[in-house]
């Protein structure tokens, strides 16, 4: 039997579809599994020079022969599921639908969401939290305050109409009253989400007991963290936040699988970092050495291209996602992008109002007030992205793997040093 969730130690994008499928490749993996967020996701993988984005999907359903499941956590908007499916077939992925397994009990996002998602970011104006607008909060929203449809009521038109009804006498006062838009027609939704039920059906069935049974027969799961530690509903930056709980925590509830049964916990982290979205970043960039990161790194959103905040490595967040996490490794991503600098600053702790933070402060405020205080390791200037071992990388990026290592508290497994999936090398 083996277990291993790889997530996101930062604020996303740190390189997690290439994670999964670099495992998906070199080990046996059995099922590949997402068990939080929805379409908001952006996992990119690059197989032989060609590159491909999932959203929905997990990664795994680029890999022959693994099972793709979206667990019960995850929010499913049906219009976005058939879109990336339909986009996979016409590039010639074959046997998508007959490897995808879909939870009865995963939500659905309607477009009820996604337009009060946009609307109330609107409403923030300068406050707004920056999200994709594809309606993920209103639907976790409507699971948390019990007025969610799930897939399975999908498939029973008389409960689905009654569903929809009660969300809408809730959403639709907001919508009208609050946000001065046109109320939602429930029959419209209603007859929406039906059209996609037939084709739904037969993906759909209890991913808990598939999972828990295929440990039992000791196959491979592998679980694909979407979002980041950072972007924890909990353990993030709050309010700044997903809607979700990326955290390894999240992952055993959001598949229905116990705590006891997982092996790996990989956390996925950049050699720098990076954010989309409004927040606090402490070590942000706003001069050229952050516009370098963006344009070598070329960060760019996966789901609604937007650029991405970029500053430098942060070993504070890395130890508070060793944590939270329980993480066993860290696979560190995009050494490569740092080729080039005298010297590569890391933030070894916090300056907040004159006080040093080791650690991650206790409350947002002392976080929003932090300071990196900086460690300045030597560079490099050799291109590394064709180095397919440790040892062939110069002795100055060897050094800053392990000085990461050591202020990290987590073993690095790993080091991508380019997007394709033979650019990684195994730390020793
Ligand atoms: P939401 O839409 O409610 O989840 O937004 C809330 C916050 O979560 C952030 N968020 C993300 N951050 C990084 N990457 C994400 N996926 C896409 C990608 C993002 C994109 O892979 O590039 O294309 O823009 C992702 N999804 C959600 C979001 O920025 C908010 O800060
Ligand atoms: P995810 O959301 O964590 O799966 O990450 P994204 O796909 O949103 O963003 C990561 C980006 O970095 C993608 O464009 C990847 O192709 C790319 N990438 C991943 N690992 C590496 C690496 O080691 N080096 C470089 N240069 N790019 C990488
Ligand atoms: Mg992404």
């Amino acid at each position: 039997m083996s277990a291993i969730i790889v997530l996101g130690a930062q604020w996303g994008d740190e390189g997690k579809g290439k994670a999964t499928d670099l495992l998906a490749t070199t080990d046996t993996i059995d099922f590949v599994v997402r068990t939080s967020g929805g379409h908001n996701a952006g996992h990119t993988i690059v197989v032989n020079g060609e590159k491909y984005a999932t959203h929905l999907l997990p990664s795994g359903i680029l890999t022959p022969g693994a099972t793709s499941v979206i667990g019960n956590g995850v929010v499913v908007s049906p219009e976005a599921l058939f879109g990336e499916i339909d986009g996979l077939l016409a590039r010639g992925v074959d046997g998508v639908e007959e490897r995808l397994v879909v939870s009865a009990n995963a939500h659905v996002i309607a477009s009820y969401h996604s337009t009060i998602d946009k609307v109330t970011e609107r409403f923030l104006g300068h406050n707004k939290i920056g999200t994709t607008g594809r309606g993920i909060g209103p639907a976790y929203a409507d699971k948390v305050n019990r007025l969610g449809i799930r897939v399975a009521d999908l498939f029973d038109e008389k409960i689905l109409s009654a569903k929809v009804e009660g969300a809408l006498d809730v959403r639709n006062h907001l919508l009208t009253k609050v946000y001065n838009r046109r109320a939602v027609e429930a029959d419209a939704v209603v007859e929406e989400l039906l059209s996609y039920a037939e084709r739904l059906r037969p993906m759909v069935a209890d991913t808990s007991l598939l999972l828990n049974r295929a440990l039992d027969d000791g196959r491979t799961v592998l679980f694909e963290g979407a979002q980041a530690t950072m972007l924890d509903v909990d353990h993030g930056t709050y309010p700044f936040v997903t809607s979700s709980n990326p955290v390894a925590g999240g992952v055993c509830v959001g598949a229905g699988v116990g705590p006891s049964r997982v092996d790996r916990v990989i956390g996925v982290i950049k050699a720098y970092t990076t954010r989309v979205g409004s927040g606090p970043f402490p070590t942000e960039l706003f001069d050229a050495d952050g516009e370098k990161l963006w344009k070598v790194g070329g960060e760019v959103g996966v789901s609604t291209g937007r650029d991405r905040r970029c500053g430098w490595y942060d070993a504070v967040i890395a130890r508070y996602a060793g944590r939270v996490n329980g993480l066993t490794e860290l696979f560190l991503t995009k050494l490569d992008v740092l080729s080039s600098w005298e010297k590569v600053p890391v933030c070894v702790a916090y300056d907040v109002d004159g006080v040093r933070h080791d650690e991650m402060p206790m409350t947002q405020t002392e976080f929003h007030h932090a300071k990196p205080v900086y460690e300045h390791l030597d560079g490099w200037w050799e291109d590394i992205s064709g180095c397919r071992e440790f040892e062939d990388l110069p002795v100055n990026a060897q050094r800053y793997v392990r000085t990461l290592e050591e202020m990290s508290g987590t073993r690095i497994w790993g080091v991508g040093v380019g997007p394709g999936r033979e650019q990684t090398l195994v730390v020793p």
